[in-house]
């Protein structure tokens, strides 16, 4: 499946025979080595995984490796999975894996690397359970330092609050003649648990206007819309008045007030 040269895989590599492969691997590299013994090693690890599933799935890491060191003909990064990870697919090196040891050699084409030169690697895997990172890095068998960064934690997205059990009417605002009556529909917003009693009652404004009588909802009914009288009492004066209502009810917990306006259309 793509898991590196079939000459490596499955072979255990601790990080010392892995660099003593890779010193056996050809002259220059013995001689590279040989040179390079008392010469300064170091290298600096970026691991960055993308995962994705809950209890188990798949998740792509991209391994940043900066040579920090002296100049590298060839290289060898070990890593050690905390879990049960497996690589499927690796790219931009020579990938093997035995259990929880992983090795990635460099490609045929990439073992030169200049002091202080950063090339990245990467790979696709599975895991199960969970997928911590690997924190052993180690190139050529020389532990390097590491820089993880975590893919957010597939958190369980927050349960939305449950939506609240309001009382809606429309118009809010409503034109009602002098001398007559008009309405708005009212229904619930959602199915409530048990009977709504909703009551509505004149906040401020012109008396000549009235709302009522309440309406009773069911969790039968609450979404069937229910008109409400609005009376406009013929009046003395020649404006137009105008009223705020509130409609609630006691059964619903909260702040359950819907307002609305009536406007009278005056006949004087
Ligand atoms: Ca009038
Ligand atoms: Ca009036």
């Amino acid at each position: 499946m793509g898991l590196g040269k079939g000459s490596l895989r499955n072979r255990v590599l601790t990080s010392a025979a892995a660099t003593a492969l890779l010193a056996a691997g050809t002259g220059a590299v013995m001689g590279t080595a040989a040179a390079s013994a008392d010469a300064a090693a170091g290298c600096a690890v970026t691991y960055t995984s993308h995962t994705w599933g809950t209890s188990s799935g798949g998740f792509t890491a991209f391994i940043d490796i900066t040579n920090t060191g002296d100049p590298l003909s060839g290289w060898a990064l070990t890593f050690t999975f905390p879990g049960t990870q497996r690589i499927t697919t690796g790219f931009s090196a020579q990938w093997s894996q035995s259990g929880p040891l992983v090795t990635a050699r460099n490609p045929t084409w990439g073992g030169s690397v200049p002091s202080g030169k950063t090339f990245g690697i990467g790979f696709n895997g599975t895991w199960t359970g969970s997928n911590p990172p690997p924190t052993d890095f180690a190139l050529n068998g020389v532990p390097c330092t590491v820089k993880l960064v975590p893919s957010p934690t597939p958190s369980p997205s927050p349960s939305p609050s449950p939506p609240r059990l309001r009382i809606l009417i429309s118009p809010s605002d409503l034109t009602v003649p002098e001398g007559g009556t008009a309405s708005v529909q009212v229904r619930l917003s959602q199915r409530p648990p048990g009977n709504v009693i909703v009551g509505t009652a004149r906040v401020y404004g012109d008396t000549s206007l009235s709302a009522g009588p309440p309406l009773t909802f069911t969790p039968d009914n609450w979404d069937v819309p229910q008109p409400l009288t609005v009376t406009a009492a013929e009046d003395d004066d020649a404006v137009n008045g105008s009223a705020t209502f509130d409609s609630r009810s006691s059964q619903i917990t909260g702040s359950s007030a819907f307002l609305w306006e009536a406007v009278e259309q005056d006949d004087d």
